[in-house]
């Protein structure tokens, strides 16, 4: 991807080299190259992202369903950086989508408790989302919370198909687990009963991801703010809430040839400026 065009000459002195002048003393200035400040972003493409709160087994879940070797502990924020996996389902042949296990979110982190919710741009494109909840620590409260949380950070997020991971099934009896499942099925959102440490009712929940990745399909990229074009020649483009940066090669061929105290010359700028049509490119 070319982000910013070299000027155009600068041939060193090697390009005037001939037989009768094999060490030429002179070369050719090059004009100034395009600079361009850019902010990248890096963002995860998985199928499915993992929320919960942090303990929950994200990836624990993870490391049982693909061959990722996460880091797993038992205590909070283990999970530093987001991890991908391949999980697979069905014996050979068989189909297979990626799995994002991302740092645990909190209560409050909105406000930037824990480590923030800045990880859950890394599940923005994920076309699925799986809650995963701790069955053992209040996993409705949880989920609620957890909820609120993401609601804060992009509202569409509650609208992308989910799933809850109701997990460590394990450490309850299965009655217990029963009127878990009962009570937060009440949510709307499907509950499957896992253990990652037993592998209890994974293959149904690799079967049930997968089901919902075919059905959804790949959600929209938030878009680049438009460049607008409003006078020939001269670009405007939003940087940020009230900056703008105007762009226009004609003009700034032109300012770049101007020599001496410049400050000396802002009324005579401001109309050129105006002539050129900066000012009601702005405007518009
Ligand atoms: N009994 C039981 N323990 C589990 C299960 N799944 C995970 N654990 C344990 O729970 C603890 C936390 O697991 P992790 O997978 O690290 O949890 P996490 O959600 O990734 O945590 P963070 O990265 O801190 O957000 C570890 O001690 C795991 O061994 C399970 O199904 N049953
Ligand atoms: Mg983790």
């Amino acid at each position: 991807l070319l982000v910013a065009k070299g000027g155009e000459g600068g041939r060193g002195n090697m390009h005037f080299v001939t037989p009768t002048r094999q060490a030429p003393r002179f070369a050719e200035a090059g004009e100034e190259g395009e600079k361009r400040r850019l902010r990248l972003e890096l963002m995860l493409i998985a199928d499915v992202g993992l929320v919960g709160y942090p303990n929950a087994g994200k990836s624990s879940l993870l490391s049982a369903t693909t061959r990722a070797h996460p880091k797993i502990a038992p205590y909070p924020f283990t999970t530093l950086s987001p991890h991908l996996g391949v999980v697979e389902v069905g014996e050979e042949e068989g189909e297979r989508f990626t799995l994002a296990d991302i740092p645990g979110i909190i209560e409050g982190a909105s406000q930037g408790k824990g480590l923030g919710l800045e990880f859950l741009r890394h599940i923005a494109r994920t076309r699925v989302l799986l809650y995963v909840l701790d069955v053992a620590e209040e996993p409705l409260k949880t989920f609620r919370t957890l909820r609120k949380e993401i609601e804060a950070y992009d509202p569409a997020l509650l609208r992308r198909p989910s799933l809850i991971a109701l997990n460590k099934v394990d450490l309850l009896t299965p009655s217990e687990v029963a009127a878990r499942v009962a009570e937060l099925s009440q949510e709307g959102l499907p509950v499957l009963p896992v253990s990652a440490l037993t592998g209890e009712g994974l293959a149904t929940l690799k079967e049930a991801l997968l089901s919902l990745v075919k059905a959804t399909p790949a959600p929209e990229l938030p878009r680049p703010a438009p460049r607008v074009l409003v006078e020939a020649g001269v670009e405007v483009v939003p940087l940020e809430e009230g900056v703008y940066e105007v762009r226009s090669p004609a003009l700034e061929r032109y300012l770049s040839r101007l020599k001496g105290d410049l400050s000396e010359a802002a009324g005579y700028l401001q109309e050129v400026f105006r002539r050129q049509g900066v000012e009601a490119a702005l405007k518009a």
